[in-house]
């Protein structure tokens, strides 16, 4: 009889523990999906990534590679020293909507413009989740959220 095929297995670069995300949550299938392209690439050992504040705070807690972590909305910048010190390094920031394009905003323009060589994952979830759910500057026109429960 031939031998099974496995078609699905965690990626060497997701440490094998379980995650704090509430279920349902995308976090976790965006870690694994950066994780494959790690693998695939051939670039954990070479990679730093740099954790956000908000729900994934504690990205660091599941990536084998080296990470940081940042000041809420920083991570563009933090990101920017480590490549300018490591060039060769895979440098990649991983936040949401809230750190990236709220309070971060200035620092993701900024490192964008000047085109500095890091990847940034941006989770847009178009709410501030860790908080509680309030209104971000992603939230949909007419979004009801913890902070704007009426619809215009
Ligand atoms: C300087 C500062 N301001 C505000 C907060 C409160 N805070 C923590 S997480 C967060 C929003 C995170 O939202 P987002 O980046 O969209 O990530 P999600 O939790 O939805 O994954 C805020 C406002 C903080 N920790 N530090």
């Amino acid at each position: 009889m031939a031998e099974p095929k496995i078609v699905f297995e965690r990626p060497e670069s997701l440490l094998p523990v379980p995650t704090h995300y509430c279920p349902g949550c995308p976090h976790g299938i965006v870690h694994r999906l950066v994780c494959e392209c790690m693998d695939e690439m051939g670039l954990a050992g070479d990679a730093v990534g740099i954790a956000p504040v908000g729900c994934s705070v504690l990205a660091y807690n599941y990536f084998s590679c080296d990470m940081i972590e940042a000041a809420h909305g920083r991570a563009p910048a933090v990101a920017t020293a480590v490549k300018r010190v490591e060039p060769k390094n895979l440098v990649f920031s991983y936040q949401g909507d809230g750190d990236l394009a709220s309070i971060g905003m200035a620092e993701t323009v900024h490192a964008a413009t000047r085109g500095e060589d890091i990847s940034v994952i941006f989770i847009n979830n178009a709410i501030y989740g860790m908080t509680g759910g309030q209104m971000a500057p992603t939230s949909l026109p007419n979004q009801v959220t913890q902070t704007s429960p009426l619809r215009a």
